[in-house]
This record gives C-alpha cells, sequence and structure tokens, in this order.
C-alpha cells in the first residue's frame, strides 16, 4: 500500500528543496535519498529516469522517485538536452551565453521528468515543461545549475536565478511534472487505503 511518505533519489539538495515543497502542497512528505544510481546514457530523459528508478528500488526496497531534468537551447538544436549535467559540469551558464553569442533567436526550454517506482510495481512517468529564453547575461544567484541564464516565457522578466523557491515552483518544469505525479499518487493512496475499500 503507498504511503505519504515518499523518498526523492538524488544528490541535489536544491532540486530536494524546490520537489519538497511543492510535495507538501500535497500533504506528501518527502525525504532525500542521497544515493548513487546507474546512469544510462540516452538521448531521452524519459530512459535516464526509468533507468534510475528501477536501480533505485532494486537497491533501496523503498518507494522512490527520480527527477531528471535539462536545458533545451532551441538555436543549439535542443543541445545540452540529457547532457545537462555535464554540461554545466565543464562550460557551464557563461559557456552557453557564449555559444548564444551574437544569436537572435533565444528561445529555450527546461524539461523534467519524474520516475516514481515502488517494490513490486513498475516505473511510472510524468513530465513537465518550462518555455523561456535564455539571457544576455547571467542574473541572480537563486536556485542552481542554468537558472541565472534562464528567463520563463510566463514570468515578469526575472531570470529563474533571480525568484525565491516559491516564485520559481509557481512556473518551473519541476514542478510541474511533480504535480502531476501527486495528483496520480494522491489519488492511487486514497483507492488503495483500507478505509476505501467497503
Ligand atoms: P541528480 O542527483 O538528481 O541527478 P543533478 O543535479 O545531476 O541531480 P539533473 O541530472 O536532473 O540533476 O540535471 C542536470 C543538470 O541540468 C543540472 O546539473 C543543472 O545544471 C541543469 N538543471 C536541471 N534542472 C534545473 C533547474 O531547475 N534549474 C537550473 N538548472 C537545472
Amino acid at each position: 500500500m503507498r504511503g505519504r511518505l515518499i523518498f526523492l533519489v538524488t544528490r541535489n539538495i536544491h532540486k530536494f528543496n524546490e520537489a519538497r515543497r511543492v510535495l507538501a502542497q500535497y500533504k506528501i512528505a518527502a525525504a532525500m535519498l542521497r544515493m548513487g544510481t546507474v546512469e544510462v546514457q540516452s538521448d531521452y530523459l524519459e530512459e535516464v529516469a526509468r533507468f534510475r528508478a528501477l536501480d533505485a528500488v532494486k537497491k533501496s526496497g523503498l518507494p522512490i522517485i527520480v527527477e531528471d531534468a535539462g536545458l533545451f537551447v532551441r538555436a543549439l538544436k535542443g543541445f545540452p538536452g540529457p547532457y545537462s549535467s555535464y554540461v554545466y559540469r565543464t562550460i557551464g551558464s557563461l559557456g552557453v551565453l557564449k555559444l548564444l553569442e551574437g544569436v537572435e533567436e533565444r528561445g529555450a526550454y527546461f524539461k523534467s521528468v519524474v520516475a516514481y517506482s515502488c517494490p513490486k510495481e513498475g516505473v511510472k512517468l510524468f513530465r513537465g515543461v518550462v518555455e523561456g529564453t535564455i539571457a544576455l547575461e547571467a542574473r541572480g544567484s537563486s536556485g542552481f545549475g542554468f537558472d541565472p541564464i534562464f528567463i520563463p516565457l510566463e514570468g515578469d522578466g526575472r531570470t529563474f536565478g533571480e525568484m525565491t523557491t516559491d516564485e520559481k515552483n509557481r512556473l518551473s518544469h519541476r514542478s510541474r511534472a511533480l504535480r502531476s505525479f501527486a495528483e496520480w499518487y494522491k489519488a492511487a493512496s486514497e483507492f488503495s487505503s483500507p478505509s476505501s475499500q467497503r
């Protein structure tokens, strides 16, 4: 039976803090499980997340979610996408700005895939996207990763790096994927709880 405590397998504390606040709105408690998982090389976030989720359940025996995200820059044909972690560690936000020097079309989006799995169950995937543009220069020091260079379209012109966690959570790819997970999870756990089985 599903409980209302879920383990988020990640080594990224910023990601965990964002996720914890979104899930709390659905009365789902989240704990951070700092555990290494098998990372397959793939052009699809879905595939990466699915493998990590299965591996995490195998190793922990717990109901878990993993979340994989990436920044997709249109002028770079979707680069860095699923390779965002490597690109961030190597050329970073300034490197991406350099690649876009003199480029007018600055459209980009963040995509998030949340994979839920639990012993004896398969994997369920939930997606979230936020459209935006790449700023001309880095602004703000909140958040993590490419936040200082990403301006969400539905915002007020500030980058994610200039927003509080709650402001970012109102718009972000991660919060959208997590909300869709939380809606499903709540409905599924209500259905399987003893009080609902009359
Ligand atoms: P895990 O341990 O959960 O894998 P991670 O930091 O490697 O943590 P991802 O693989 O999901 O996370 O993300 C890959 C990179 O994409 C990440 O290192 C950031 O540079 C970037 N990224 C993902 N989500 C982001 C966000 O909300 N804001 C800014 N950058 C983000």
